[in-house]
């Protein structure tokens, strides 16, 4: 237990939002939601509401000084409904009260009078109405039209994938304060205190400045805090505003799991042609993504669904459409990922299928086709130090693909009433942001008279290390021990204009930030250390376990005596610095470009053991061989993987949300939407492939929190081979998540 953060955590000594001291005079807030998917208020009634005792005020969207709207790439979100309503769950009014308890049962009391409108829930029933977020998108390379002819086999079929709640175990939280000439601080569960910075400052009309947000840490986010963090933190603000008292607002996990959006659950088509050798020559998609109410960042991550369609494979004809749909639902959101696994998932259910036309094992198929280096994606960008291969055949020679195999086989002959599946799953994740401008970070950096070090950067910590990342970048250039090195909170006033962590970059943006600001002040000591020293000249200065040497030869100089004497010396002991990724561009005009700073490779191997009677299943193991890059702390990377791991294949299995025909979540709950536990969890082996140097990253590592997230779509087609082992007629489909309800039916179904 090396990392700093998850020590306190276990001893419970970490604050969240919930935990933080409270002024006295706080007071707490309860949202006042929509009851029904779509129609027009026509008078809101707060009569009743106001009554309850310890009520202070109920705001509407009247109350909002400035713009109601939170939309970030599209402005067409309100922070309270005016008068369209568009999803259950959407925020009308906010009830403040002197306690919590007061606060709800007077939200409960609000009288809506409203017109009901007719609700569309489909994604594909949208396409058809023309209820769009963004106009179509369609990426593509060769030419999809002259190439079927070429083809052996044509296969066409279609995908779905569903939606996945991100479950952080801190739910949406924020605090505001009012502060000294007009302004507000936030205290925020986000990881974008700059977005939650610049809405807060539109609702309320105060120029950015006035608006301070503070960010400890994140009780988890896995995305839902990328942009939903922000209604909550402003809704506190703007109580905190017009009361000029402090406001507290914690999302209960029932309202949390109905007011805030999910994974985008997509519907596609797909059409792959192939020769009889196994190589793809065509491939061909649409993906419907059911948006929900409004485009948070749908557009986004409908273009990372565009940039991950082919996975990890060369495909000379591509043609690949993606829909945005917009529909009654929350609108849905970030989930790591970002879209990349339901492109994913597509593609991979398109080989599944083609194997089993063509006769062969889709691992076949799968390897035939896999990336080469210098290999062109259908967006334009060549795969460089392409290790996809490198982990494929890594992973058949490390873990016995073979064997594997065989072992199935033997078990399946074996048995009658439990079958076992294996399915190999590579995986290709592009690093950066795919909006360019969003690739920066800044740290500053100070060291105290005293020797030790703060650092502040626009990393939020939320469980995936980066503070602890952050702390050895600056030990390892400091030479001197990690507990000197202290990360702090992520502030607006010290770092401006942040992107959010997100993206699986705040490691490398950060980091990047942080090592030139490291070196920055390196440079200045090392100055300091040869002036004295009685040196003219400082290149042979080093600093080592905290002692300065000169030419290799220990000093009597160390990191205390030198800072002291610096600080004394007037040297600038503090340092801000700036990154942003180098040579990354995208022409949406073309859809072509170079938008990510490199790749993340990597291929698994998943074994399930399926119950037949009862439809339940186990998965054996996972088995990884995975390009971090050049790792600087395994510990951390390996539990990113493993946690990812399992995220993935709850998504493809157990998580299933569920909406009735009015829209309203019936999943709301932790007994009624299954997530993998400790029991769920596999075996995992995760194997780190070696001469992965990156030079891109960050000490020549690689991003690791989102990708090994799709090592999970594997999960789905091995306990399709477990269901095949036992019905040979099963007619294969491609429709998660892949819940032992679902098993269970289509095991005994005759085609
Ligand atoms: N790990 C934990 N424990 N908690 C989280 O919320 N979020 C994931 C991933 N790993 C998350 C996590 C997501 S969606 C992303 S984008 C990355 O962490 C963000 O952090 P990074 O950029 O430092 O990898
Ligand atoms: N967020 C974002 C992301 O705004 N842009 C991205 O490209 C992205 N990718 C992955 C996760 N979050
Ligand atoms: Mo992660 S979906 O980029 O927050």
């Amino acid at each position: 237990m090396k990392n700093y953060d998850i020590l306190q955590h276990v001893k419970g000594e970490s604050q969240f939002v919930d935990d933080i001291l409270v002024p006295e005079g706080l007071l707490y807030a309860a949202v006042y939601y929509s009851q029904i998917a779509h129609g027009k208020i026509i008078s809101i009634n707060l009569d009743k509401a106001e009554k309850i005792n310890g009520v202070k005020s109920i705001f509407t969207s009247k109350d909002i000084p400035g713009d109601n709207q939170i939309g970030g790439i599209i402005q067409d979100e309100e922070l309270l409904a005016t008068d369209k309503i568009e999803f259950i769950g959407q925020p009308i009014a906010i009830v403040i009260a002197d306690n919590q308890l007061n606060a709800k049962a007077a939200a409960r009391l609000i009288n809506l009078e409203l017109e009901k409108l007719p609700a569309v829930f489909d994604a594909r029933k949208a396409a058809k109405n023309n209820l769009l977020i963004v106009p179509p998108r369609t990426f593509s390379q060769g030419s999809t039209e002259d190439c079927w002819s070429e083809c052996d086999y044509i296969v066409e079929g279609q995908a779905d994938s569903g939606a996945q709640e991100h479950l952080y175990l801190e739910t949406q939280s924020a605090i505001a304060y009012p502060v000294e000439g007009g302004g507000i601080k936030i205290i925020s569960s986000t990881q974008s205190p700059t977005v939650v910075q610049k809405v807060t400052a539109r609702i309320l009309n105060l120029s950015m400045h006035k608006v301070e947000v503070d960010v400890l840490r994140v009780g988890g986010g896995f995305g839902g805090k990328e942009d939903q963090a922000t209604s909550w933190a402003a809704m506190a603000g703007l109580a905190a505003f017009k009361l000029k008292k402090p406001v507290k607002l914690i999302l209960p996990r029932q309202e949390d799991m109905r007011a805030t959006g999910k994974r985008h659950p997509y519907s596609s088509d797909f059409k792959i042609g192939l020769k009889k050798d196994g190589s793809i020559i065509g491939y061909e998609v649409t993906f419907y993504q059911n948006a929900g109410a409004s485009a948070d960042l749908s557009p986004a991550i409908l273009e990372r669904t565009l940039f991950h369609c082919t996975n990890s494979y060369y495909i000379p004809n591509i043609k690949a459409t993606a829909i945005s749909c917009k529909t009654n639902l929350p609108p849905n959101t970030a989930f790591r990922g970002f879209g990349g696994p339901q492109g994913m998932f597509v593609i991979e259910s398109a080989i599944f299928k083609s194997a089993e036309v063509m006769g062969v094992d889709p691992a076949e198929i799968q390897k035939r086709n896999l990336l080469n280096e210098n290999d062109e994606f259908p967006y334009g960008q060549k795969a460089e130090n392409c290790n996809t291969k490198r982990t494929w055949e890594k992973a058949e020679r490390l873990y016995f693909i073979n064997k594997i195999r065989s072992d199935v086989k033997y078990f399946n002959d074996t048995n009658d009433i439990y079958k076992k599946g294996s399915a190999v799953m590579p995986i290709c994740f592009g690093i950066s942001f795919t909006n360019t401008s969003m690739n920066q970070a800044s740290a500053l950096v100070h060291i105290y008279s005293d020797g030790s070090v703060s650092i502040s950067t626009a990393a939020i910590e939320m469980g995936q290390g980066v503070n602890e990342k952050v702390r050895q970048i600056a030990a390892e250039i400091f030479s001197i021990d990690i507990g000197k090195v202290k990360t702090e909170s992520t502030n607006t006033t010290r770092i401006a204009n942040s992107s959010p962590t997100a993206a699986s970059s705040a490691a490398d943006l950060n980091g990047k930030a942080t090592e030139q600001a490291c070196n920055n002040i390196l440079l200045r000591l090392k100055k300091t250390a040869a002036e004295i020293l009685g040196k003219n000249n400082f290149e042979s200065i080093k600093l080592k376990n905290g002692i300065v040497y000169d030419s290799n030869i220990k000093t009597d100089l160390d990191w205390s005596k030198l800072i002291k004497t610096a600080n004394l010396n007037r040297v600038n002991l503090s340092s801000h610095s700036f990154f942003a990724t180098p040579d990354i561009c995208f022409d949406r005009t073309k859809e072509k470009g170079k938008p990510f700073a490199y790749h993340v490779y990597g291929t698994a191997i998943i074994e399930v053991t399926l119950d037949c009677l009862r439809g339940i299943y186990k998965f054996d193991s996972v088995k990884v061989v995975h390009d971090f890059g050049k790792s600087f702390n395994q510990l951390i990377d390996r539990g990113q993987a493993e946690g990812a791991i399992v995220q993935g294949l709850g998504w493809m299995t157990i998580e299933e949300i569920m909406y009735d025909d009015q829209g309203q979540l019936l999943t709301d709950t932790l007994s009624t939407y299954k997530v993998p536990d400790i029991y769920f969890t596999p075996e995992m082996e995760i194997d780190f492939l070696e001469n992965a140097e990156n030079p891109f990253g960050i000490f020549k590592s690689k991003a690791i929190g989102e990708p090994p997230f799709m090592y999970g779509i594997g999960g789905y087609f091995a306990i399709l081979k477990a269901m095949k082992a036992f019905n040979q007629q099963l007619d294969y489909f491609f429709n998660a998540p892949l819940t032992p309800e679902k098993v269970l039916m289509n095991l005994y179904r005759k085609s």
